[in-house]
Formats: structure tokens, C-alpha cells, sequence
């Protein structure tokens, strides 16, 4: 016998991203999804009608912040009857490959796994694709939540999947750019089955919202850090 096809909700965070959200919506695997939703983070663009146009939900943060986003993105998906059984996260800005959202779900639509990071480290990443900043940020975030968790990770990449349980009982708080290294770190706490799949990372489609100014990747860098010690 066949087993049960689980539901697999998307979740999108999109701030001014008209030229790739629509894309990205458009690439992903629509078999094997229910709903796609994407998070309009207080856009002054045309995000939010790209999305719609490419068949996705659409729903409002107007605070803005990465974690933001991802925190009304799970509030909506809450709301529906029945709940998912696996949420993925993809980011809007066309870098990763929905694609390869098959091979990040399989681990846990096997019953290996409980959560699944997409690991630019492990996959092609383009040229230009990371600044030298955000790889040496990565691989400094992971050494420490080795050290402090005792977990492996080999990147802090947006593309996961996680069981919706696990992801209600993780209560995640961070607003902003300590978003994913929380998630990874509670992941530890709970000791969930945790696996790495090889993703690809391609330039982002539109502008970078942390690169410029510097002092934006200075910040994100130091909001990772703080929110590692924080959970200790
Ligand atoms: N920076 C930023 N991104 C947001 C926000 N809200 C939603 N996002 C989305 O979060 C995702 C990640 O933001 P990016 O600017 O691509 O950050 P990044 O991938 O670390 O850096 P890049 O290399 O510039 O792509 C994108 O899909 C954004 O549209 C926000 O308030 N700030
Ligand atoms: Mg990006």
C-alpha cells in the first residue's frame, strides 16, 4: 500500500522582490505541495501582485524583519484546516532552486528526519552568489553551534523543511536575522533527527537588502551570534 501523502505547506518571506518572487512561486513542484504562501514584508513594489499572478497566497507583515515574516507566515498557516504536516521555507529572491524542494522534503517524508537544511555548502554555489562575509559568517555560526550545542551543521541556508509539530513546539521568537540559527539551535535542544541535503545557491534575482550598507551584513553577523549565546 501506498503511504499517505503528507501536506506540505510553503512559506516565502518577500520584501520587494516583484522581479523573482513570481518565479520562484512558479518553480516549485506543485504535486507534491497544498498551500504557498508568501509573506509580503511591507513592500513598495509590485511583490505582492507577482505572487498572486503566479498562484500564491498572499498575506500582509507590515513589520518589517526576516523573522517577521516567517512568524506570519506560520500564524497562516495554523489557520488552516488541517494543518500541514511539514512547512518548507524557500526565500522570494530566486537564489535557491524550488526544484530541488523534492530532495529537501525527502528525508523527512521518509521518516528520516524531522528537519532538513539545505546546505549551500554541500551544493553549487555560483560565483558571486554569497559574499566572502556571509560564508566566513556561516561557517563561524555553525563551528559555534557545534561547540555550544553539539550539533553539525555545515550552513545556516533559508531552503528547510520541518514537521509542523516540531516547529510548534520550538515557539520561535526572533524577529529578524537570528531567525534561522534559532531554529537550527532549538532543533539541537529538542533532539530532533536532523539531516543536510546539497542545495544549489544562484545570485539573487533584484537587489540585496543585507549587503548594502555593509553595515547591514555587520548587523545580521552580530544578531546571529547574540541570538546563539542567548539560547545557551
Ligand atoms: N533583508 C530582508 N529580507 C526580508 C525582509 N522581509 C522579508 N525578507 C525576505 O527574506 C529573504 C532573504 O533576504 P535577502 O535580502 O535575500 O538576504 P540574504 O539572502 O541573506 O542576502 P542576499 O545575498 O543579498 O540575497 C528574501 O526573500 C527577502 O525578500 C526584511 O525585512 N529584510
Ligand atoms: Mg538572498
Amino acid at each position: 500500500m501506498a503511504p499517505p501523502q503528507l501536506l506540505i505547506d510553503v512559506i516565502i518571506p518577500a520584501f520587494n522582490e516583484e522581479e523573482a518572487v513570481g518565479l520562484v512561486v512558479k518553480d516549485i513542484p506543485k504535486e507534491l505541495v497544498r498551500h504557498i504562501i508568501v509573506v509580503n514584508n511591507a513592500s513598495s513594489d509590485r511583490t505582492s501582485e507577482q505572487a498572486v499572478a503566479a498562484g500564491a497566497i498572499v498575506v500582509d507583515q507590515p513589520l518589517r524583519g526576516y523573522g517577521n515574516a516567517c512568524l506570519k507566515g506560520i500564524a497562516t498557516v495554523a489557520a488552516h484546516t488541517p494543518p500541514p504536516d511539514i512547512v518548507v521555507f524557500i526565500d522570494a529572491d530566486h537564489s535557491d532552486r524550488p526544484q530541488q524542494m523534492t530532495e529537501v522534503v525527502a528525508p523527512i517524508i521518509n521518516d528520516q528526519a524531522d528537519f532538513v537544511i539545505g546546505s549551500r555548502a554541500l551544493g553549487q554555489r555560483d560565483e558571486g552568489s554569497m559574499m566572502p562575509q556571509q560564508i566566513f559568517g556561516n561557517w563561524l555560526a555553525t563551528r559555534m553551534l557545534h561547540l555550544f550545542y553539539g550539533v553539525k551543521y555545515t550552513d545556516l541556508g533559508p531552503f528547510r523543511a520541518i514537521r509542523w509539530q516540531a516547529l510548534q513546539d520550538m515557539h520561535m521568537q526572533d524577529r529578524t536575522f537570528g531567525w534561522t540559527v534559532e531554529m537550527q539551535l532549538k532543533a539541537a535542544k529538542q533532539h530532533l533527527r536532523i539531516i543536510e541535503v546539497p542545495v544549489d545557491y544562484r545570485k539573487r534575482i533584484g537587489f540585496s537588502k543585507i549587503r548594502v550598507p555593509v553595515k547591514c551584513s555587520v548587523l545580521a553577523g552580530y544578531k546571529i551570534i547574540t541570538t546563539i549565546f542567548k539560547y545557551r
